[in-house]
């Protein structure tokens, strides 16, 4: 269903009639206009439901329409009336569905009832819930628990995650990997050592006072579209937003609101970013160093520039940090930014003068091997003037999936430094394990060597969204048992290890009716703010389990029986799981249930919004950064450092459809954009096509070909491609420092004709 390839740059800003378009045309795809449409308008609302999408905040005066294009591409992904029914898994060999797209695996439909993989026939086939349970409750209580891993990908609820946690503890292992692995792990290792919390401090009010934000690395426009509404009111009201970025984003640039009848009449658009700064990749601790050192030396002339007070009050290591800004040359900056130092000091000039600063960042800094370095540069910024925990500022990191933030809240987690596991012993009466856990990095690695045996997916795509995905996938096989839990197919579940299952799961708009009745759940936004989410549509199958539900009958068939632990009561009255979950974390969590429908959600609280800082020193930590440049490998001649990326079109490794419609690409993913300087350089035109090669001197052939040159805005030595497709590029090794997240946004890579 792709139309003829197609570059045209798009005129259009981000949201406008663009993006009403788009939504028009995904619902009819999906097969389901009517029922997405009424749902639609509950998304996001008080007592609808979460939107299955980002995990921006959702307000508590919510629009009409509370939703944006990709919000709506992802409802309707999940309500669409296709289906990938039994009939489908025994009409098709595994073999086969392997070699479609990841886009015609998904577009098959919902999953329907519970699969076991057959080998003689290499199928898929049908299978009664209760088999299902048993047997993968045989095969891991015949398992070594250090040799499984229970992997978590974001969207589930609070509720279900904090069970899955518990079954994974009582199992007798904390192999606890979460997306956040692979996204911001680096936040919660950075900001934790820095300020105390894993998390931003910024609320959504905090918008409405800010006189100036600073955006790194996120791209607003599709990957957090709602999060436009905010800007353009921060910018309507005189904020200045400065962005940098190596691609021109368009929701960065420019905006019209869907939901202003004026605007969209008349095509008026509000100019997002004032100053837009093109930062090479990996340059942007260089970038923020400038500006820090802009902002010390402006100080050292008057005096009245720093936050003084704010320093000597709540901050350790100043001097060190500012004796490092100052002894950093502006041509040491400019080499590792790209960027003219005029530029920078541009930008620092507008930091020196707002009072109140909000940091907003993405993937573009998380994903570097040295991305701690990057958020910890963001960190030493706004704590030069007193831009934490103050109202209208703040440090702002934008969560992925819908829940992935709450899921480390409520106990996914490899570390068990992180979690209460003494209150957890004494609450359920087990031994829970003390040891480390492995992280997404450690599991591939554990795949490859031999020593995991089994994977148990809750949701996600583990396999096509890891680095090394060319190494991993023929390891994969090698495994004793894999179990996905999941609402569509995917290329992850086709890679089946010996004994493998399928288990199809109700979506979060869908009634979930339990034995004391309807169901709702719970996630935590980007801003700490805790929402309940009650689903209504009619269960894509009636043979469809809650997450939940599926969570408890594997822990029941695999676990000796608790009586503090009633899996099947808390599966019949969710309130009951609220209930242990505020008994373990009360602090965050007191009067859960009461509070479970607060509208904007009810915030769990940030020490470091009071300045209260829970760090080594018990201050905010000044950090000095040992390098200027986050890539982690020197430049070389004809060396480009790969950067990958979304497109609009899709959610992770889900392809909804083939528009980047912002990058002008349409009917192919194929694609390498590059700068027409770095086309001139090695003598490429529009239109050829090449292969990316990845240098990193371990002996692997890592190899990605068929990509179209297709020119476009980047600073010279910097190129892009899509993620999953570009995974198999990225080493297994290649991850930030410390916090072990892929450096999907630096690969060191060189271009090669085909
Ligand atoms: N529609 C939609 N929404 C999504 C997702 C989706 O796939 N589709 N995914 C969800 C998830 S899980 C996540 S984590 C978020 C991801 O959302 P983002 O954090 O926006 O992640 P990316 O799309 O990977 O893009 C990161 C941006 O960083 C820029 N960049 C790359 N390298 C650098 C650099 O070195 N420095 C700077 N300053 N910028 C750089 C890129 O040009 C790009 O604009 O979105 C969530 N929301
Ligand atoms: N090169 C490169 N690699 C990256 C990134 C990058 O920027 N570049 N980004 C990384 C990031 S930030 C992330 S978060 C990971 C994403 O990694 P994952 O979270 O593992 O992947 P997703 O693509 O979000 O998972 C999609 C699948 O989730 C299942 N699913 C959808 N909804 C539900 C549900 O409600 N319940 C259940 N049980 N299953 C559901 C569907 O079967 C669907 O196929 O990828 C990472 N990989
Ligand atoms: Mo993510």
């Amino acid at each position: 269903m792709t139309s003829k390839p197609d570059f045209t740059p798009y005129a259009g800003p981000a949201g406008g009639w663009g993006s009403l378009r788009s939504v028009a045309e995904i619902l009819p795809r999906e097969g389901n206009v009517v029922n997405v449409s009424r749902e639609l308008l509950r998304q996001n609302k008080t007592d609808g439901f979460a939107c299955v999408s980002c995990a921006w905040a959702k307000p508590a005066n919510a629009h009409p329409a509370e939703f944006c294009e990709n919000g709506a591409k992802a409802t309707a992904w999940e309500l669409t009336s296709h289906r990938a029914d039994g009939k489908f898994f025994t009409g098709h060999k595994v073999a086969d569905l392997l070699g479609w797209r990841d886009y015609d695996l998904e577009q098959q439909g919902r999953l329907t009832e519970p699969l076991r993989y057959h080998a003689a026939s290499d199928r898929y086939l049908p299978i009664p819930w209760a088999t299902a349970f048993a047997e993968i409750g045989a095969e891991l209580n015949m398992l070594d628990p250090q040799s499984v891993v229970f992997y978590a990908s974001g969207r589930a609820s609070l509720e279900t995650s904090y069970m899955y946690g518990l079954l994974a503890r009582m199992y007798g292992n904390n192999n606890l990997p979460d997306s956040s692995n692979m996204c911001h792990e680096t936040t919660s290792v950075a900001l934790k050592t820095r300020i105390g919390v894993p998390v931003g401090t910024t609320k959504l009010e905090d918008f409405e006072h800010c006189d100036a934000i600073f955006f790194f690395g996120q791209n607003v426009g599709s990957n957090a579209p709602r999060l436009l509404h905010p800007l353009r009111s921060a910018v309507k009201r005189g904020c200045t937003i400065v962005t940098f970025n190596p691609l021109v984003e368009r929701g960065l640039e420019r905006f019209t609101d869907p939901q202003n009848p004026f605007e969209m009449a008349t095509r008026g658009e509000t100019r997002i970013s004032a100053q837009y700064h093109q930062v090479r990749a990996g340059g942007d601790i260089a970038v923020l160093m400038g500006m820090c050192k802009y902002t010390i030396e402006a100080d050292d002339r008057t005096g009245d520039v720093l936050d003084h007070e704010f320093i000597a009050e709540h901050c350790h290591g100043f001097d060190d940090f500012a004796a490092a800004a100052r002894a950093t040359t502006w041509e040491s900056i400019e080499a590792a930014s790209g960027l003219p130092a005029d530029d920078i000091r541009a930008a620092a000039e507008v930091y020196a003068s707002a009072k109140r600063v909000i940091g907003i960042y993405g993937m573009g800094l998380t994903q570097h091997v040295h991305g701690i370095e990057n958020v910890e540069m963001i960190v030493n910024l706004l704590l030069l003037r007193g831009n934490i925990g103050r109202e209208g500022a703040g440090v702002c990191p934008v969560r992925g999936h819908s829940n992935v933030q709450g899921q480390r809240t409520v106990g996914i987690s490899e570390k068990p430094e992180l979690v209460p596991l003494d209150k957890l012993k004494t609450q359920f009466g087990f031994e829970p394990p003390r040891t480390k856990g492995l992280n997404t990095v450690e599991a591939c690695e554990g795949v490859l060597d031999g020593s995991v045996k089994a994977f148990i997916g809750l949701g996600g795509n583990f396999l096509r969204a890891v680095p090394d995905s060319g190494q991993v996938e023929p390891a994969w096989r090698k495994q004793r048992l894999t179990v996905h839990v999941a609402t569509k197919l995917n290329r992850g579940h086709l890679v089946p290890g010996e004994v493998s299952y399928i288990l199809p799961c109700l979506g979060r708009t869908e009634k979930d009716v339990q034995a004391t009745g309807p169901q709702s759940v719970s996630v935590e936004d980007s801003t700490s703010c805790i929402h309940g989410s009650v689903g209504e549509r009619e269960p894509a199958s009636p043979h469809l389990l809650s997450e939940a539900a599926i969570v408890a009958g594997i822990a029941e068939a695999t676990l000796t029986p608790n009586p503090k632990l009633p899996w099947a009561e808390w599966v019949g009255d969710y309130s009951k799981v609220r209930d242990a979950i505020a008994e373990t974390y009360p602090h965050f969590f007191a009067d859960f249930n009461a509070k479970l429908f607060t509208p904007g959600g009810f915030y769990k609280g940030n020490k470091a919004r009071d300045r209260h800082f829970e760090t080594a020193s018990g201050k905010a930590e000044f950090a000095v950064p040992k390098m200027l440049d986050a890539a982690g490998f020197a430049d070389a001649p004809g060396l480009m450092r790969l950067i990958t990326l979304r497109s609009n079109d899709q959610f992770n490794t889900t392809v909804y459809g083939y528009y980047d419609r912002f990058r002008g690409v349409k009917g192919t993913r194929d694609v390498l954009f590059i700068s027409p300087a770095d086309m001139a350089v090695h003598g490429l035109k529009e239109g050829d096509i090449v292969s990316l090669r990845t240098e990193y001197g371990d002996g692997v052939e890592r190899r990605l070909g068929g990509l179209r040159v297709t020119p476009y805005s980047l600073p010279t030595g910097c190129i892009g491609t899509y993620y999953p497709e570009a995974n198999v590029l990225i080493p297994l090794a290649h991850h930030a420092e410390q916090s072990f997240v892929l450096a999907a946004k630096s690969v060191p890579v060189r271009i090669e004709r085909e």
